[in-house]
């Protein structure tokens, strides 16, 4: 039944923790960490799990967090009722039961799975439980606290000269650009919808591409791909595929970390984009092609049920048997409820039906033009 064999010549780790999943933002609110249960139990009722290293994460401690955090923020995440300031606390991030266990468990699943690329035990890294992107040094933002991406690439840095970060979530990645804005051993590159006024978080135009000052090392390490709502596969991987391959050659990064918000399929609750599953995939086939550590984290995601098909089919292609996976729903699936009302398959059309693509050729080819040109500034 079960024949997903392991990867040959390289090595995936898949980091996570259970208790993660049974925490709850409240009823209306958007984020639902059970999504992280529907995506194991497809991935392992595929039986992926058997090709991949296993590991079950720790929670952070406190003194990993304020590697990143401020001090007196980490101890009102600890302790909310000591403190009354408020620290970006509210209705996108509300203070919920077991909150400070919930941000150091994703955490530590990151920084985990970050020191395993740093001793070489693995070669893609998976927590899909991380990729939390807006939290800021001090503040809570956009549904994530801790920001366990900054941790990770913190941890990658001990070992390695140049991180690329790349975020396909359809929001900013605002708090992992600000952590390494002036920074050039960390290049950022978001595509996220953009309009300054009414999509959150605001920022990330073409034109935010590091500090302005010339002496400051950030200047030209962040790149930046506002998009309109409704682009569809073929444009976004013409642009992904042109603007990563451009700044891995000119960049040469020595680990990768690949933010895979599902935010940005169709049909999302929150998100604006066409993509499909195997569209937002192919952003994952491309970079894992270039052969070097990488580590993958999730975000974003909002329509539960295909944020597991997403995820499950991305850890397919992680471990290189996306070519021989039956899409079907597998026989042995716990949760088979979940997907039966409406019909199990795991590339269902995410296409055109509700957003026109707003994004034409001129504005594409534009975004590439400026892209290369800022490319002409680094040098390694
Ligand atoms: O996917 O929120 O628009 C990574 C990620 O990138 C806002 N927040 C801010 C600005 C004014 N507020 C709105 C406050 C609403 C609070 C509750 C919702 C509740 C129900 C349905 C939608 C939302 C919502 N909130 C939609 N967009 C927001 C954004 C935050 C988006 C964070 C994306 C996080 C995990
Ligand atoms: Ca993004
Ligand atoms: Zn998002």
């Amino acid at each position: 039944e079960n024949q997903i064999a392991r990867p040959k010549g390289y090595t995936v780790s898949w980091h996570s923790n259970p208790d993660v999943e049974d925490h709850h933002f409240g009823q209306t609110h958007p984020m639902k960490p059970w999504r992280l249960t529907l995506t194991k139990e497809l991935v392992m009722s595929y039986g992926m799990h058997l090709a991949m290293d296993l590991y079950l994460s720790r929670a952070a401690t406190q003194e990993e967090l304020k590697a990143f955090h401020k001090d007196e923020y980490i101890d009102f995440l600890h302790e909310p009722g000591y403190s009354s300031a408020v620290y970006g606390v509210g209705d996108d991030c509300p203070i919920f039961d077991g909150l400070y266990d919930y941000c150091s468990l994703y955490a530590g699943a990151s920084i985990d799975a970050a020191r395993k690329l740093c001793s070489k035990q693995s070669d893609i890294a998976i927590n899909w439980s991380g990729g939390l992107h807006h939290a800021k040094k001090g503040e809570a933002s956009g549904f994530c606290y801790v920001n366990d991406i900054v941790l990770a690439i913190l941890q990658l840095l001990r070992v390695h000269a140049r991180v690329l970060y790349i975020d396909i979530d359809v929001h900013h990645g605002d708090g992992v650009e600000q952590a390494f804005w002036s920074s050039d051993r960390v290049m950022c590159v978001s595509f996220h919808k953009y309009d300054r006024e009414v999509f959150f978080p605001g920022t990330g135009p073409l034109e935010s591409t590091g500090p302005i000052h010339p002496n400051n090392p950030g200047k030209n390490y962040t790149i930046n791909v506002p998009l309109n709502d409704g682009i569809d596969d073929s444009s976004y991987q013409h642009l992904f595929e042109t603007i990563i391959g451009d700044t891995i050659d000119v960049y040469r990064p020595d680990a990768i970390v690949l933010q895979c918000g599902a935010d940005s399929l169709g049909h999302d609750r929150l998100g604006c984009f066409n993509l499909n599953i195997k569209g937002h995939g192919q952003c994952v086939t491309f970079v894992k092609s270039f052969r070097i550590p990488l580590l993958v984290v999730g975000g974003g995601g909002y329509t539960p049920r295909n944020v597991a098909r997403a995820w499950a089919h991305e850890t397919s292609i992680c471990i290189g048997a996306d070519k021989t996976l039956n899409p079907a729903l597998p026989e042995f699936m716990p949760l088979r409820e979940a997907f039966r009302k409406e019909g199990f398959t795991l590339f269902p059309n995410l296409g055109s039906w509700r957003k026109d693509n707003l994004n034409d050729q001129k504005y594409i080819q534009k975004i590439i033009e400026h892209v290369k040109e800022q490319l002409r500034y680094i040098k390694h």
